[in-house]
């Protein structure tokens, strides 16, 4: 760990995730003073957080990586979905290609950036006491970072143990023969209650939203020598194809939906294509089958019956089925994010798991030792989980106590409404930057590949602004108007629209719903950012 003090820097960059270390990575050829300050003990973000048993990826190896051959080159993965320990010992290899961590500050959190107009920098201050001067102020912070935690009455009292997924003991927490409550089911609430269920004395999963999870279809990765080599031949060739294929893709992915939609194929069609995609497991049925089953009610609703059918058939009790699976969802099929599990509807057929449905039953408070509900039932439990999100996206910036131009913070700003450009910066806040932040493709799109786009695009323009001398670039205002009307037309015209996620920011209170993220797709995001460079960046004040 770099222990050296740092007073003055060109780029301070926020956040040793994906998207930090892309960053420092790409501008240190420019020869600017660029350090990391990172929150956590680790590198990793969300993968050095998320330690919770069974915290696992859920996008297949192969696309949840780095581009660079310097990289994958001698990189295995064992498994198809990586577990979180198989995802640390990654960043490490990254760590030990790059060299990375001598300009990273562990253990440092920044609490506070303030711009100081005279000397076009901001000042940077952290939980631990440094203050530093920087030119610009890069928050590469995570779509995933702040943990959220409802108010529920008698939280505190609770004398159990009680952790949110993202606050998970980094020495482990054996919930062996432990009564057990997980609140919240979406992927980290998934995830979690399948390990306890193979473990606790008693598992209570409380459930407010059925979440539709698809089967991930885990698979370890050819581990003998022969299949090795093979392996290892196979990604020379066909890895650089790869990484160019996911940038043509919406989601940056490997692959894309089919350009067919949904009833201009006959039923028979429809039904095998399902099955096929059913089959091939991860997200298939959800990004790979025909286009218009994001934007069509009767075509989503069409495979929504389809993946009912198939998680009505694994469960048992058809209530439970019904609770887990309902005849009309809240939501349309993958407007909140799909989670993937390995065999999350079948605990639900053991003797030691319980599913309470919230919305018939809703928690009334938390004792001392468990979780009373409205049937005035006291469910005791030794270990709570609190699997119940984040406030996503624009939530680990919104977090710093960050003041612009004009004394305003940038929480204020976007307090009714996210205003950005290109979802990389906001007016009034000259020289800060952030990447996988709001109204980029952050929470639609491959982390490594959204972490690259903008961490290419960002350190061009700051490349541009070292050659012609300039000291400060700011967002316009009618840029950024311009740039969120196209937010919003693109989403509306989805059935994301009505989504109650955290992609609209509809998981916490007060918060404004609203599309957090450019849904657009990743080759007219970069469209957009490419004309933007190439017109000399004219969506930006520069002096
Ligand atoms: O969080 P979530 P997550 N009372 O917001 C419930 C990524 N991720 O940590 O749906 C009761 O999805 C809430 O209920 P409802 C992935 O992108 C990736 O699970 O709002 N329940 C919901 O069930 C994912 O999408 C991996 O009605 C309450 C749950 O808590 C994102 O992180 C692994 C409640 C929150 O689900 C977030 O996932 C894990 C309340 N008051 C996570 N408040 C990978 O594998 C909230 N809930 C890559």
């Amino acid at each position: 760990m770099n222990q050296e003090p740092c007073t003055e820097l060109d780029v301070l960059i926020v956040g040793a995730g994906f998207s930090g270390l892309y960053q420092l990575h790409t501008l240190r050829p420019l020869g600017l003073r660029v350090k990391i300050f990172e929150a956590a003990a680790d590198i990793g973000g969300v993968w050095h957080w998320n330690c919770y048993p069974g915290a696992r990826v859920d996008t297949s190896s192969d696309s949840y990586q780095y581009s660079m051959s310097t990289i994958w080159k001698d990189w295995h993965w064992n498994e198809m979905f990586p577990g979180q320990g198989e995802m640390q010992k990654y960043f490490h290899h990254v760590d030990d290609k790059l060299d990375l961590k001598k300009d990273i500050y562990l253990n440092t959190r920044v609490r506070s950036a303030k711009w100081q107009e005279c000397q076009k920098s901001w000042i940077v201050t952290t939980d631990s006491g440094i203050v530093v001067k920087t030119r610009f102020f890069v928050l590469c912070a995570g779509v995933n970072t702040e943990p959220f935690i409802p108010k529920i009455e008698g939280l505190d009292a609770f004398k159990g143990a009680c952790h949110h997924t993202a606050r998970w003991p980094h020495d482990g927490l054996d919930l062996t023969g432990k009564r057990v409550a997980v609140i919240g089911t979406g992927a980290s609430g998934v995830q979690v209650s399948q390990e306890a269920a193979a473990c606790a004395s008693k598992l209570t999963v409380f459930q407010r939203t059925a979440n539709p999870c698809l089967p991930m279809r885990q698979r370890r990765i050819n581990t003998c020598m022969v299949e090795l080599e093979k392996h290892k031949k196979l990604k020379e060739e066909l890895y650089p194809i790869m990484f160019r294929r996911m940038l043509q893709t919406p989601g940056g992915l490997a692959y894309a939906c089919l350009p067919q939609t949904t009833f201009s194929a006959t039923p028979e069609e429809r039904r095998l294509l399902y099955e096929q995609l059913y089959e091939q497991g991860g997200v298939a049925l959800w990004l790979l089958g025909y286009s218009d089953m994001l934007t069509d009610k009767a075509a989503n609703d069409e495979v929504y019956a389809f993946w009912r059918k198939k998680t009505l058939a694994r469960i048992k009790d058809p209530k439970v089925g019904e609770k887990l699976a309902p005849e009309k969802p809240e939501n349309a099929f993958g407007v909140k994010r799909i989670s993937l599990e390995q065999n999350f509807y079948e605990i639900f057929n053991q003797d030691n798991v319980e599913l309470v449905n919230l919305k018939d039953n809703p928690i009334e408070r938390i004792t001392e030792s468990g979780i009373v509900t409205k049937d005035g039932t006291e469910h005791t439990v030794d270990v709570l989980v609190m699997a119940t999100g984040f406030d996503s996206i624009s939530g680990s910036i919104t977090a710093i106590d960050i003041e612009g131009k004009k004394g305003v913070s940038i929480r204020e700003k976007w307090s009714q409404g996210t205003h950005t450009y290109l979802g990389v910066a906001s007016s009034d806040f000259p020289n800060m930057f952030f990447t996988m932040g709001p109204q980029a493709p952050s929470g639609l799109c491959n982390g490594p590949t959204c972490a690259e786009i903008q961490g290419d695009w960002l350190t061009n323009l700051m490349k541009y602004a070292q050659n012609e001398h300039i000291e400060c670039i700011e967002a316009r205002p009618e840029a950024e108007e311009g740039w969120r009307q196209l937010v919003l037309g693109v989403n509306a015209m989805t059935l994301f629209a009505n989504a109650k996620s955290w992609y609209n920011g509809a998981n916490i209170e007060n918060k404004p719903f609203e599309p957090l993220s450019f849904i657009g797709g990743i080759p007219l995001y970069m469209q957009r950012c490419r004309e933007e460079a190439e017109n000399g960046y004219k969506g930006f004040i520069l002096s």
